[in-house]
């Protein structure tokens, strides 16, 4: 059975005043467009489809909220580093990102995924950095893990523990397919929400 039996969507966003009300613990998923996000929540609450899994990468800019239980949530943000995208729409992403992590109390945590054949990059690290100074956690994804073989995803985890040094960083591998890394990604988000 599943962890979160009453996991559901609950409702998205496209505006600032279009959030969810800003109570109780929730935990945002961040990374770049196609890394993964929704298939990790989808994966982590054993819910095929809760999160939309895209075929056109960028499309939607909304930020998608489902609830766990009552007052625990997690959060499907918009996806950046995609090409092709007007000028326009990126900087909405910017003023409705930087709303989001100003205003969110209720925020405890950040999962960023990385598709660990890309690795962590200039946009992944500037998005930690951002959470950091916002005094929040971190635990990235190292997403697809699938992919690569036990030699060079042991190798890519290296490199991303090294290049995220603050204590409040981790990292881990992650498939939503394969499956690996799923306990030990519950793990943290049930200490998180805890409390
Ligand atoms: N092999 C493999 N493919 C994956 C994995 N996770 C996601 N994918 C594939 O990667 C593509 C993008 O996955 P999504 O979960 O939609 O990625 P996203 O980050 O939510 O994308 P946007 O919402 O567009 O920003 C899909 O084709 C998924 O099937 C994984 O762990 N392994
Ligand atoms: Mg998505």
């Amino acid at each position: 059975m599943s962890t979160y039996p009453g996991a559901k969507f609950v409702t998205s966003a496209a505006e600032a005043r279009q959030l969810a009300p800003d109570s109780g613990r929730e935990i945002a998923f961040a990374g770049r467009s196609n890394s993964g996000k929704s298939s990790a929540i989808n994966a982590i609450t054993e819910r095929v489809g809760l999160a939309r899994v895209s075929r056109t990468p960028g499309r939607t800019q909304l930020i998608n909220f489902f609830e766990l239980a009552p007052q625990r949530r997690l959060v499907d943000l918009p996806g950046y580093g995609f090409a092709k995208v007007p000028e326009k729409v990126r900087a909405r992403w910017l003023e409705l990102m930087e709303h989001y992590f100003n205003v969110r109390e209720s925020l405890v945590g950040l999962v960023l995924i990385v598709d660990s054949r890309r690795g962590l990059g200039a946009q992944d690290a500037a998005m930690l950095e951002w959470v950091l100074a916002r005094d929040r956690r971190a635990h990235v994804l190292l997403s697809k893990s699938d992919k690569l073989n036990r030699r060079d995803a042991l190798s890519v985890l290296r490199e991303t523990q090294a290049a995220c040094s603050d204590a409040a960083v981790t990292v881990q591998l992650f498939s939503a397919h394969g499956p690996q890394g799923l306990e030990e990604a519950r793990a943290v988000l049930e200490q998180w929400l805890a409390g």
